[in-house]
């Protein structure tokens, strides 16, 4: 059954300023790396200029050495997402504590009619950290979108997901595009402006500290606004995890197998792949708990003794025995709490369908 919710604010608070910054469509110089349009994979590495790919690498850069040298340290969780971080994460969505995935895609697979009835057939998807666009697939068989735009971090690891997208639905146009959402999106520009379907699964934007996921989703009203198209009639579709027993939250993201420690570990190994660092993983720990507080898990890497991290151009930082690195935050908003901040961000009209135990829900909002 779909639920129609009320608007009844309970926003919760940022503690932590978060290394990214720059607004979602903001437009850095080195935008032609940040966000290419994908048409094969050799044209897209060759379409990067190598001084953008210089500005790009630096300011990757300077963006971790930032959060290294806060107090205390943060890496931003995107750069958790690395090749093998990707399949990770992948693992990390089959584990059996791990109910975020498996629970989103009963409830899209149970209220699958009522959900195509809400957003419309022949829309032009945009999935937004689309990964290996294995939601987008379902979804596409219900909703027979003209148009499917994959979007990632990862544009290595979404080549081959949009080639498989390919194979199966060959009528559709499938594109890609390689993104850091937190810096800027720019899609094709012969991309149909009305008619699109913004798709964000996966409660993605509880990784987001509400002030950013506010700039965020104002960002995904302005897509499916068309860029000021009159008549857009665009929408939202998004993944939201709920609240539940904290035993429950915290399995999910310290499992018994260690894939999650890997995949939090994994970080450590892209950033010295990123900026020439000198961590260790051996000499650090996976931490994850739930801060009740800010209603949001909380990832850390502890250091098990202590040691010092450098890298190129004289840094360097000091860590003592116990001292956390901050990788990452996961907000589990109440729906009244997510309504609230679909309201500040210009949506309305909301819809939200739930699993009967209520641990997430879909939601559909329109501007
Ligand atoms: C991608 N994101 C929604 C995951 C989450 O649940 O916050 C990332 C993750 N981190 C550890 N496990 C999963």
């Amino acid at each position: 059954m779909a639920q129609a919710f009320l608007h009844n604010p309970s926003p919760l608070l940022p503690t932590r300023s978060a290394p990214r910054q720059a607004a979602w469509n903001a437009k850095p110089p080195h935008l032609a790396f940040e966000a290419f349009e994908g048409l094969a994979p050799e044209a897209e590495s060759a379409a990067v200029p190598v001084a953008a790919q210089a500005l790009a690498e630096q300011s990757v850069f300077d963006e971790i050495t930032q959060g290294l040298l806060q107090q205390p340290a943060t890496i931003s969780p995107k750069f958790f997402y690395d090749q093998l971080g990707s399949e990770l994460f992948e693992s990390i969505t089959r584990l059996p504590e791990y109910y975020p995935t498996r629970t989103e895609h009963a409830v899209m697979q149970q209220h699958a009619a009522e959900i195509a009835a809400a957003v419309g057939q022949g829309r032009t998807l945009i999935e937004l950290g689309a990964g290996n666009c294995e939601k987008a697939r379902a979804l596409c068989r219900t909703l027979a979108p003209a148009c499917f735009v994959g979007v990632d971090i990862s544009a290595d690891f979404l080549q081959g997901a949009v080639a498989r997208m390919r194979e199966e639905f060959p009528h559709m146009d499938v594109r890609a595009v390689g993104a850091d959402m937190t810096r800027g999106v720019t899609l094709p520009a012969d991309l149909p402006r009305t008619g699109r379907l913004v798709f964000y699964p996966g409660s993605s934007i509880g990784n987001f500290d509400p002030p950013h996921a506010l700039m965020l989703l104002e960002q995904m009203r302005e897509l499916v606004d068309g860029e000021g198209e009159p008549g857009a009639d665009g929408g939202l579709l998004i993944g939201i995890d709920l609240p539940k027993e904290v035993e429950v939250l915290e399995a999910a993201y310290d499992d018994a197998a260690g894939v999650t420690a890997a995949f939090n570990l994994n970080v450590l190994t892209h950033v010295n792949r990123l900026i020439g660092s000198s961590f260790d993983p051996a000499q650090w720990r996976h931490l994850a708990f739930f801060n009740t507080l800010q209603s949001r898990i909380e990832m850390h890497l502890q250091a098990m003794s202590p040691l010092q991290v450098r890298w190129p151009g004289g840094g360097v930082r000091d860590f003592a025995a116990g001292e956390c690195i901050h990788t990452e935050n996961s907000y589990k908003y109440t729906l009244p709490a997510f309504t609230d901040l679909l309201a500040r961000a210009g949506f309305s009209r909301a819809r939200a369908w739930t699993d009967p135990r209520g641990w997430f829900a879909v939601v559909h909002a329109q501007p």
